[in-house]
């Protein structure tokens, strides 16, 4: 299988931890895709993925496999993982976490298209002022929550560390951790995982 990925991208960061998680390396060739931009347009990446979009999986098989959580629910039940909780309770939970933090990357990808590639005369003030807003609720969200974190993550605590490493990484300014030190507390003990210190954005 090959895994299309950059390293700067969150989603495919969360894909590659869940590879690193299951100890699939031996299965999934990381593959650079090249340029990969909403204004540029890589046709090797649009035959495996119409969106054009990262992280895209290629199996074996040649079909295509996207977005984000489709692949990490693919590779974690290849890898016979326990990252999708089978238990409904677990596992809605777990989903629901990982759509939480998979918004918050949306919405910081969403920011930085619109702050780093968009001209400054066309900057949407408005857009941006709202989209902070949602992160920032989002995070106070999982400050309140993250003292219930699975100790054994699944899918949704591997997810809100993509999240939250993609804010050092392209918002390092908007410091996060002084107004929710436990979530601070719980990333610092998250990034002694193989799989999330292997794969911080570059
Ligand atoms: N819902 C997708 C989002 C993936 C995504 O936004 N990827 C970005 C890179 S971080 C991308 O490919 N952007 C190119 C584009 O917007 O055309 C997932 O979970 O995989």
């Amino acid at each position: 299988m090959k895994l299309i990925s950059l390293p700067a991208s969150p989603f495919a960061r969360k894909a590659r931890v869940v590879v690193i998680e299951l100890g699939l390396q031996n299965r999934v060739e990381i593959v650079d895709p090249g340029v990969v931009t909403p204004v540029s347009n890589n046709e090797g990446l649009n035959d495996i993925n119409p969106l054009g979009m990262i992280p895209s999986l290629v199996l074996d098989s040649g079909e295509g496999l996207y977005d984000s959580p489709v692949i990490c629910e693919y590779l974690n039940h290849i890898g016979g993982g326990s990252l999708f909780p089978d238990n409904i309770d677990a596992r809605f939970k777990a989903l629901q976490l990982q759509a939480l933090a998979d918004g918050i990357m949306d919405v910081s990808v969403a920011l930085r298209y619109e702050l780093a590639m968009r001209p400054a005369e066309l900057h949407w003030q408005a857009f941006i002022d709202n989209q902070a807003e949602k992160i920032e609720r989002s995070l106070a969200q999982l400050e309140q929550q993250c003292d219930e974190f699975s100790r054994e993550p699944t899918i949704g605590e591997l997810t809100v560390a993509c999240a939250l490493g993609y804010r050092d990484f392209r918002f390092a300014e908007a410091d996060w951790r002084e107004v929710h030190p436990k979530l601070a507390k719980w990333f610092e003990s998250m990034m002694g995982r193989e799989s999330l210190s292997l794969t911080v954005p570059i």
